[in-house]
């Protein structure tokens, strides 16, 4: 008797649990319908986005080893799109600091740039690791003056010295009037 009981009040669960299952399924195949359909007519509005790129000044960045090159080499104050565009063989970077010249950056005893101690508000912005062959953007609101593009990317090499790309030259100047 109460074996038969316990049987019972398991059965119904399951059976429960079958019509659930099929509803479930039933529900989702008309869902993938209706969604089909609704998404066709609910593309009215999201069309008003022209074009306000068009003042927005673009600037490719050619990186490789061993060299920053910015075509062009200066643009309008305000937006400035820079495209760090990997030449090279190895991973590059892009860092855009506010310095006068090269010259004022503070490096350490590998060369590279301590971007630590940069004065505040001078690292603008940067793109990091852009693989060989890879091509990475970031805009920039640049106010008028002197900026240095550079890679900082630093290796250990196999003898265990340290490889700056910064010092090996990967450095130019940038203007923003
Ligand atoms: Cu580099």
């Amino acid at each position: 008797m109460l074996n038969g009981r316990i049987m019972k009040s398991r059965a119904i669960p399951a059976a429960m649990a079958a019509v659930l299952l099929l509803g479930v399924g039933a529900a989702a195949c008309s869902d993938d319908d209706d969604d089909a359909s609704s998404s066709d007519s609910d593309s009215t509005e999201t069309t008003e986005t022209t074009d306000d790129s068009m003042d927005e000044a673009g600037v490719d960045v050619l990186l490789s080893e061993w060299i920053v090159e910015p075509d062009p080499t200066s643009a309008d104050a305000g937006e400035v799109a820079f495209k760090g565009d990997n030449q090279g063989g190895e991973v590059h970077e892009l860092v855009v600091v506010k310095a006068d010249s090269p010259d004022d950056l503070p490096t350490d005893a590998d060369g590279a740039v301590i971007e630590d101690e940069l004065p505040e508000g001078a690292l603008i912005g940067e793109i990091e690791d852009i693989d060989p062959g890879a091509d990475a953007s970031v805009t920039l609101n640049l106010e008028s003056g002197d900026y240095v593009l550079f890679c900082n990317i630093t290796e250990e090499e196999d003898d265990g010295s340290i490889e700056s790309h910064y010092a090996e030259g990967m450095v130019n100047t940038f203007t923003a009037n």
